[in-house]
């Protein structure tokens, strides 16, 4: 976790962009004013633990006492024990005991960015996004107001996986964010369907591919760059699952997942779910932006030696997530007396398919028990598992969890295909377990 040398660092930078990466608020870099509102006060509340009377009065560029005092390790606002990966941009993940819950609350969920977020716009309702590009009969402009107005509204619960999730365990290391495992989550979301809106624009008969814009700066300040720029297939973008939202369990989106709209096409990396949304593109060709192009997003289309380096030509770009579990409870290291069994659970989610059994082992791997699946709550939710687990001695022991997806994909036991980006490590997640006389 970022030492509280984080939050110093990041202000001595550049106060404003702190101000701005961190509560959303921006300040007039000669004024130093800038007043903090809406969801950017709340997310400074929720860090320093109460309400800020005199919050209109305090100045831009100012780190909050109780975070620059506190020996506390630096949090980032909203969220609750998430470990920090990076600081600029803005990347954190979530260990797996804090994943327990059904429904991923908001304070609880992964947050990854590849440039910087926006300032919290002062009226989120006039906040407009472009329906355009070249396979789009007539282009259009919507408000988030006339968005809620005008389509049906849909509440699922989608689940969200970075696709480099678990990076960290590839050897040779590879470059990017080094997620352990905690950079997914399923939170609850409404809004209308992606499908509903490219329909009010018209779909020509070329079109192939959806993609989206985000209001977020370049790493660099370039405007004229953007951080990321993504999309689907037009079959993918027309699920009943691929939605447009504006709302995470039940609240406003928080700035730092995309307030106040998103782009969200659950099961494939998360990456094609676009934050800050500001324009969506029916494209007559595979998309060509920002990281949909050379290594980014993509693995080598046929199998390689780990460490080898594939040209750009032979990368294939990554579609559905693979099946994957975790064990969100007990925590890792918990010590557990002999003679009565341990209940454990967690999650298992399989991309665009489902989970359709799931085992444990005690014993590395030698035998494995079925545990019992539940159903999703909808399609592309993630699915919870149980098991009673017995241990035949006191000692050290392993549980290790391993789904298997409706086509019969099994979890690799120890790590899937390297790949030079380190993308889609879908290997067994495990727990220490100590029995304990
Ligand atoms: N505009 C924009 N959208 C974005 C990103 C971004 O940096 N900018 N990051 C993408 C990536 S790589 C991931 S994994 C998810 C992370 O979503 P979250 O931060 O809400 O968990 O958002 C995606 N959408
Ligand atoms: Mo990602």
């Amino acid at each position: 976790m970022t030492s509280r040398r984080g939050i110093h660092r990041l202000y001595a930078e550049d106060p404003t962009m702190a101000d701005r990466q961190l509560w959303g608020r921006k300040v007039d870099p000669v004024s130093r004013r800038g007043f903090l509102r809406g969801s950017g006060l709340a997310a400074m509340s929720a860090a320093v633990g109460a309400s800020i009377p005199f919050a209109k009065f305090m100045p831009g560029g100012l780190i909050p006492a109780a975070l620059a005092q506190s020996d506390e390790p630096f949090a980032l606002p909203g969220k609750s024990g998430l470990t920090v990966l990076n600081d600029r941009p803005v990347n954190a993940e979530t260990p797996a005991h804090l994943l327990d819950d059904r429904v991923t609350p908001a304070a609880r969920l992964f947050v990854r960015n590849n440039g910087i977020p926006p300032a919290q716009p002062a009226q989120p309702d006039r906040w407009t996004f472009e329906l355009t590009g070249e396979s789009c009969v007539e282009a259009k402009s919507l408000t988030l107001a006339e968005l809620k107005a005008n389509f049906e509204h849909h509440t699922l619960q989608l689940q969200i996986e970075c696709g480099g999730n678990g990076r960290s365990e590839f050897y040779p290391p590879t470059p990017g964010t080094q997620w352990t495992t905690g950079a997914i989550g399923c939170p609850e979301w409404t809004g209308v369907r992606l499908r509903d809106v490219l329909e009010y624009c018209g779909i020509k008969d070329d079109a192939v591919y959806v993609a989206y814009e985000g209001a977020d700066l370049h790493l660099s300040g370039d405007t004229a760059k953007r951080p990321i720029s993504r999309g689907v297939p037009l079959h993918k973008a027309l699920e009943d699952e691929s939605m447009i939202v504006w709302a995470m369990n039940g609240e406003p989106l928080p700035l730092l997942h995309g307030y106040p709209l998103r782009m969200l096409c659950a099961g494939w990396p998360a990456s094609v779910s676009g934050k800050w949304l500001t324009r969506i593109m029916i494209r007559d060709r595979v998309h060509d932006g920002e990281k949909m192009l050379g290594q980014s997003y993509r693995v080598p289309c046929k199998p390689v030696a780990p460490g080898t380096s594939v040209a750009d030509e032979d990368m294939c770009i990554i579609e559905s997530m693979p099946v994957k579990s975790l064990i969100t409870y007990p925590k890792s290291g918990v010590s557990h007396a002999a003679g009565a069994p341990l209940d454990i659970r967690g999650h298992a989610w399989a991309g665009d398919q489902s989970v359709a059994e799931i085992f444990t082992s005690i014993d590395f791997g030698a035998t494995w028990q079925v545990a019992k699946i539940e159903k999703a709550a909808n399609r592309l939710a993630w699915q919870h598992w149980s098991a009673s687990v017995d241990f035949p001695e006191p000692g050290y022991y392993e549980v290790w969890a391993r789904a298997v997806d409706s086509n019969g994909n099994s979890q690799p036991v120890i790590l899937p295909g390297w790949n030079p980006r380190g993308y889609l490590n879908n290997a067994c997640h495990r727990i220490a377990v100590g029995v304990t006389a």
